[in-house]
């Protein structure tokens, strides 16, 4: 019965997501694939903004929203027309301060280090609009909750603080100055993705890259172009086109790999595809072979960089082009602890991957959250495998219906946006998330969907351990439903001591590879004392030393993530001395001074790539 009913449940929801794949109307889930390789115009810079901790410019003084009033008249989002009756008067964006964007307002000003609420941010800009064009207003990421006005119209909304999303403005654009305003909110509540309780920053704002993209009437919506599911020989994808010309032959090109394939999109414009290739350049850490791909329709045309490799596990081996790999990783925050607040592009990136490269990393988790498209194109190009994950984090309400639409939608977004990258081979739907009846309802269903929407990639998520004698057992009944046996464990850090550690055995239930998702010790830069004092960089490399030990006794053991590159900030890390908002558990200083175990790691992971050469 139960069996029946999920089946049912796996096709209402796979109903769900085609009709809203193929809905024109349904402005978040037809994101355009490769936003950055379409004409478009950058709205990045510097932005006015408005504190509003009260929200004045959205409620009255009768607490209702007054945004989207009939008269059209009142809140921040429209300073153009005369202030008459009842529009908002005491506010002015012209002369209210600015701030870069893309980035979190906590590192650019200090009174908002530690600021939760609504902040209104305007920028102005020329357009001059075709009328045989589209266009979109997208946004990489606007943490949490973003409301949308172009020229004092409201756009809309959208939730989720590190996924993409778009409005179409086709004819809501002014030939000349436009101006956007968007109210931000950082507010956290117990019924959203992430929920209140998290060990990272809560950063707010414009976070990511503002862009208006210019699009043919009919266009290339979105496309996926990567090898079938432990298969070398055989290309899949589909491309989706929008707009009135729904019905056009597609040439898929490949001109350095000689692969050229024509096929015709359906009445909802849609075209799958799978056929025969000859042997490509295949994309792996050693050699991330990356070719030009060109989609061609009649009106639209777009070129991607993309690489190609299968990934599969059997048994408890990770095939990677069909050879065992071991996945030496490491975990990272969007985050950069030299200049604090997220990372602010492709520089601030390439750093963090480059310190990941540097200790002889093929591998990142970019945890806990979706991390920039930026990020998973550099890994492509870099010869970085990638765990992606979505903010399922701690306690979620698992009851609440709308919590679980957020978390698939979230999942779904990401997906869409990355299903390109060579790079990302795991799909991560959740970290530590206690078990119980309700949990595993929602992430069986997170599991289902990710493996829905993509069945070339693994599904995975951080799961929980217990501890029975000197057993250290996982099996939490997730793990199923799971391509990968992944724990965070903390021995030596929140339980044992790091002598005592080495007397624990893993109890792991499934015969699956097991991917270690964290384990780590805070350690201060700087701070030297002898190998039992808690804080010293002596105490973390004993640590990930004696973890080696332990860990290397796990038959099925294909790789690991320690928790984790370089220090970041956590408002839950109170010590004043050692901490001071900042979890030390990174390899890196914030200084960006590297730490003994950062050696440690290394050299460890030189011994594993020579045993997987
Ligand atoms: C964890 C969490 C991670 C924390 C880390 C810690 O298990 O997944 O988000 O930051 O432990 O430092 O305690």
């Amino acid at each position: 019965m139960f069996k029946q009913n999920s089946f049912y449940k796996i096709i209402l929801i796979a109903l769900v997501l085609l009709v809203a794949v193929n809905f024109p109307g349904f402005s978040q889930s037809s994101l355009i694939q490769n936003i950055y390789g379409r004409t478009h115009t950058s709205l990045n810079g510097r932005w006015n903004y408005i504190i509003d901790p009260y929200e004045m410019g959205y409620y009255d003084y009768r607490h209702m929203p007054f945004d989207q009033s009939a008269s059209g008249k009142g809140g921040f989002y429209d300073d153009r027309k005369p202030k008459d009756k009842g529009e908002w008067v005491e506010y002015n964006f012209d002369l209210s301060p600015a701030m870069k964007i893309p980035g979190d307002w906590n590192s650019q000003a200090e009174k908002l280090q530690l600021y939760e609420g609504t902040i209104w941010l305007r920028q102005k800009f020329n357009a001059d609009p075709k009328a045989d064009k589209k266009y979109f207003l997208y946004f990489g990421a606007v943490n949490y909750e973003a409301h949308v006005y172009l020229n004092g119209k409201k756009l809309g909304t959208h939730k989720g603080g590190f996924t993409p999303f778009q409005f179409e403005v086709t004819g809501k654009l002014l030939k000349g100055e436009n101006f956007v305003v968007v109210k931000a909110d950082n507010k956290r509540f117990q019924d959203e993705i992430p929920t209140v309780n998290t060990d990272w920053w809560n950063y707010g704002g414009i976070t990511r890259d503002v862009l208006l993209a210019e699009m043919p009437a009919s266009y290339i919506e979105d496309y996926k172009v990567q090898l079938a599911k432990g298969n070398m020989n055989k290309m899949e994808g589909f491309v989706q086109l929008a707009g009135a010309d729904k019905v056009q032959s597609i040439i898929i090109n490949i001109p350095e790999a000689g692969i050229k394939q024509t096929v015709t999109t359906d009445a909802t414009g849609r075209a799958s595809f799978d056929f025969a290739i000859k042997k490509l350049n295949y994309w792996s850490p050693e050699n991330p072979k990356l070719y030009a791909v060109e989609i061609a329709a009649a009106s639209d045309k777009v070129t991607d960089k993309i690489g190609f490799r299968t990934i599969e596990t059997k048994g408890q081996d990770i095939l990677l082009n069909g050879k065992s790999i071991f996945l030496r990783g490491i975990c990272m925050h969007d985050e950069n602890p030299l200049i604090p607040g997220r990372l602010r592009g492709e520089g601030d990136m390439r750093m963090m991957l480059q310190w990941a490269k540097e200790m002889n990393c093929n591998y990142v988790r970019l945890a806990h959250y979706p991390h920039s498209e930026t990020m998973v194109r550099l890994a492509d190009e870099m010869g970085l495998l990638v765990w992606a994950e979505v903010p399922v984090y701690w306690t979620i309400s698992w009851l609440n219906e709308a919590t679980y639409q957020n978390a698939e939608k979230q999942l779904s977004d990401l997906m869409t946006r990355d299903k390109n990258r060579s790079s990302v081979i795991v799909w991560s739907i959740g970290n530590e998330t206690p078990i119980s009846e309700p949990r595993n309802i929602f992430m069986g269903k997170l599991a289902a969907t990710a493996r829905l929407l993509d069945n070339t990639r693994l599904v995975a998520a951080a799961l929980e351990i217990h501890r029975k004698g000197n057993d250290v057992v996982v099996e939490d009944p997730l793990g199923e439903k799971l391509d990968l046996v992944s724990f965070n464990e903390y021995a030596g850090w929140y339980w044992s001591s790091t002598k005592d550690m080495l007397n624990y055995k893993f109890d792991i239930k499934f015969n699956k590879p097991v991917v270690i998702t964290e384990f780590g010790a805070d350690a201060l830069g700087g701070y030297h004392a002898d190998e039992e004092t808690r804080w010293s960089e002596e105490y973390q490399d004993l640590l990930f030393k004696n973890q080696f030990t332990m860990l290397t006794a796990i038959p099925g053991l294909r790789g690991m993530t320690p928790w984790i590159l370089v220090d970041f900030r956590s408002p839950r890390r109170q010590h004043p001395y050692f901490q001071d908002f900042w979890n030390r558990k990174g390899l890196i200083s914030e200084t960006g001074k590297k730490k003994k175990a950062f050696y440690t790691v290394k050299s460890f992971y030189d011994e594993m790539q020579l045993k997987y050469k």
